[in-house]
C-alpha cells in the first residue's frame, strides 16, 4: 500500500486545492493531509485563516479523495509527520519547489504545477472589491 503525504491550509477550498489534492491521491492507495493549524498560519502568513481549523479539517475529511486528516503544527515537523503516517511520497505545489528535497531520503518528494488563475488571496481581494 502506498501512502501519500501532503500539506496545506485549504482556507476558501477551491478548485486549486481540489486539484492538487485528486493528483496526489492519484500517486497512491492513501491520502493524508497536514492541514496548518491557525497558529501556524498567524507565524507563516502573519494572519488567521477566514475559516476555522476546525472547519478546514471537516471540509478535506469529508473529500472523496482524502483518507484522513491531521493539524500540522510546525513547519519543521515534516520528518516527523512523515514517519508517524508511514508516507511513501510527499506531494506539495510548486509554489514549494526545492523546499522540502531534504526530505527525498525519507520519501519520494513531488511537486505539482499550481493550478493558474485561482487563489484564496484573488479571492479575498476579488471579494474586497465588491
Ligand atoms: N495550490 C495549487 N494551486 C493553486 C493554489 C494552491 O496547486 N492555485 C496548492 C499549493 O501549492 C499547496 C496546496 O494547494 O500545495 C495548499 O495550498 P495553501 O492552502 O495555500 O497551503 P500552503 O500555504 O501552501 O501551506 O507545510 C506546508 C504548508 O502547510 C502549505
Amino acid at each position: 500500500m502506498t501512502t501519500v503525504i501532503t500539506f496545506g491550509t485549504f482556507d476558501l477550498f477551491h478548485v486549486g486545492h481540489l486539484n492538487i489534492l485528486n493528483r496526489a491521491r492519484s500517486l497512491g492507495d492513501r491520502l493524508v493531509v497536514g492541514i496548518s493549524s491557525d497558529k501556524l498560519n498567524a507565524v507563516k502568513k502573519g494572519r488567521l485563516p477566514l475559516n476555522s481549523q476546525a472547519d478546514r479539517m471537516k471540509i478535506i475529511q469529508n473529500l472523496r479523495c482524502v483518507d484522513s486528516v491531521f493539524l500540522e503544527e510546525s513547519l519543521a515537523l515534516k520528518a516527523e509527520y512523515i514517519a508517524r503516517y508511514g508516507a511513501d511520497i510527499l506531494v506539495m505545489g510548486d509554489d514549494w519547489q526545492g523546499r522540502f528535497d531534504h526530505l527525498s531520503s525519507l520519501c519520494r518528494v513531488v511537486y505539482f504545477p499550481r493550478t493558474p488563475s485561482v487563489s484564496t488571496t484573488a479571492l479575498i481581494e476579488t471579494i474586497a472589491g465588491q
